[in-house]
């Protein structure tokens, strides 16, 4: 669905969830700036037992002018179209209202049958969204500097102070929006309550730890979201603890905020792990957040409280892998077999056509951002799920050879270059040119049989992580350089030689 499908309605009506959020009244703010500027009749309205009281949501309210008016459970019908912004309509988050037609613009977990729903869970905010929606409009979101500030504000909020951001256009738009710094520092020195220190004293004093894992598990009373990241970080700097999970109810399930500082747990793989099944969640190496759904739990655990359920999947989780360190590592070759590169087209970049030497960058996609300095030693390869990643040129010789064939695969998120210092973007679509392989290089390979973290010989910093099926694989001539190789990417790409 697209803004544009709702311009048929006139009279429109945002609803955000009961006890709004900085998320849901920022979402709301964006979509009722664009329905006012095209000229409808349009209002943002919450419903639900209470009315707002939160320090930080009342001062957001009156600085950045935003019109939301509460409307009570009993107050009837509604005219024209209703949408449900940050919630979706029918769920026990959001009072049931009345109206003519709906529409639903969401980034929480669930299906609509609703042919006007746009719901995104793998954004980190409504926010992202109702910002990207305008944009597809062309709507000019930086010249509405409130809108800024709200949609930041929103996503900031949603997302531990940016530290559990996972997807690229979360990132993208914190990244170019224009924002008034003060208010935001206004908002953010009013973030808690009274109760919410009590809820977060509460939850330290009575934390329990999983023993031989080194991991902390704080249970907090219903609360905003981002007081479990609040939470889980002062938990995190107990010597005791090198994973936290701090976790608590809210409408439909509960929330949870990871923090990891080893290098053997990444956050973001860790609360996938605990989520599967049951619920999402994504993040970066030390932070992350997560949902649990209440229904999903009950119907794959039935009888199990959250709090057995998270000692159970954790302690899973960690008896699920074994490391290895590959400068270390000697397998039973015997296991392993030769495989050679197939045929297939791919891309390749080099920066230096379009940036300056010794610029510095920030490349951006799916799998994270990785920081670089163009210095001609280097091309960007883009393999065939669209993954980006540096390669030396010298390797990109003896590997691949430059074909003229346009590149013209599709890309779920088209990866992007912040240079610095001046933070131009570039879109690397247009820059990508194909390539094949030369078919001279063999790998050695084999399949795991078994969950993995794999420590490269190149970076002990960080595992990559091997799931049963994948392979663990080295070229044939080095026996030490072993990395990991997705099996979808592994099928598509390799033979055996
Ligand atoms: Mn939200």
């Amino acid at each position: 669905m697209r803004l544009k499908d709702l311009e048929n309605f006139n009279k429109i009506t945002i609803q955000c969830h009961d006890n709004p959020d900085p998320d849901a009244l920022a979402s709301a703010y964006g979509l009722y700036r664009y329905f006012e500027q095209i000229g409808k009749d349009v209002r943002i309205i919450y419903s639900g037992q209470y009315r707002i009281k939160k320090t930080n949501l009342l001062l957001m309210i009156s600085e950045l002018k935003i019109p939301v008016s509460y409307y009570a459970p009993d107050a009837g019908k509604v005219d024209g179209l209703l949408i449900t912004s940050d919630c979706q309509y029918g769920q026990g988050n959001v009072t049931r209202l009345e109206a003519d037609d709906i529409a639903i613009i969401d980034h929480h977990n669930g299906t609509s049958e609703l042919a006007l729903s746009e719901i995104h869970p793998e954004l980190g905010s409504c926010s992202t969204l109702v910002w990207k929606l305008m944009l597809d409009e062309g709507y000019d979101v930086l010249s509405d500097r409130a809108v800024c500030t709200a949609l930041y504000y929103g996503l900031m909020t949603d997302t531990g102070s940016f530290s559990e951001l996972s997807h690229p256009l979360d990132k993208d738009m914190r990244d170019c929006l224009i924002i008034n710094e003060a208010q935001i520092r206004l908002f953010t020195n009013s973030n808690i309550s009274l109760e919410e220190m009590r809820i977060t004293g509460e939850a330290l004093a009575g934390y329990a730890c999983i023993s031989n894992y080194s991991c902390g598990l704080l249970k907090a009373d219903d609360c905003d979201p981002n007081i479990l990241g609040i939470i889980s970080d002062m938990a995190l700097q107990v010597a005791e603890f090198n994973v936290v999970v701090a976790y608590g109810h809210v409408s439909g399930g509960y929330k949870l905020s990871i923090r990891s500082c080893t290098r053997e747990v990444m956050a973001d793989d860790f609360v996938k792990a605990i989520t599967d099944g049951v619920g999402s969640g994504g993040g970066h190496d030390f932070k992350a957040g997560g949902f649990i759904s209440e229904d999903k739990l009950g119907v794959k655990y039935p009888d199990t409280s959250i709090k057995e359920y998270l000692d159970m999947a954790i302690r899973q989780y960690f008896e699920s892998f074994s490391i290895i360190f590959a400068a270390e590592y000697e397998p039973d070759m015997s296991v392993f077999a030769k495989y050679g590169k197939n045929q297939l087209t791919l891309g390749y970049i080099d920066p230096t056509t379009f940036l300056e030497k010794n610029t510095r960058i920030k490349i951006r996609t799916l799998e994270g951002d990785t920081d670089l300095v163009v210095d001609g030693s280097f091309y960007l390869m883009v393999g065939i799920l669209g993954e980006v990643y540096p390669m030396a040129i010298s390797k990109f010789d003896t590997s691949y050879q430059k074909i003229a064939a346009p590149y013209d695969r599709k890309l779920e998120y088209t990866p992007r270059i912040y240079a610095e210092p001046d933070g131009r973007v570039y879109d690397l679509y247009e820059h990508i040119l194909s390539c094949i392989p030369t078919g001279s290089s063999y790998i050695m390979a084999a399949k795991l049989d078994k969950n993995v973290k794999l420590f490269t010989k190149w970076y002990e910093e960080k595992y990559m992580k091997g799931e049963m099926g994948d392979y663990i694989a080295c070229r044939e001539d080095d026996l030490h350089d072993f990395y990991i190789i997705r099996k979808d990417i592994f099928d598509i790409t390799y033979s055996p030689a």
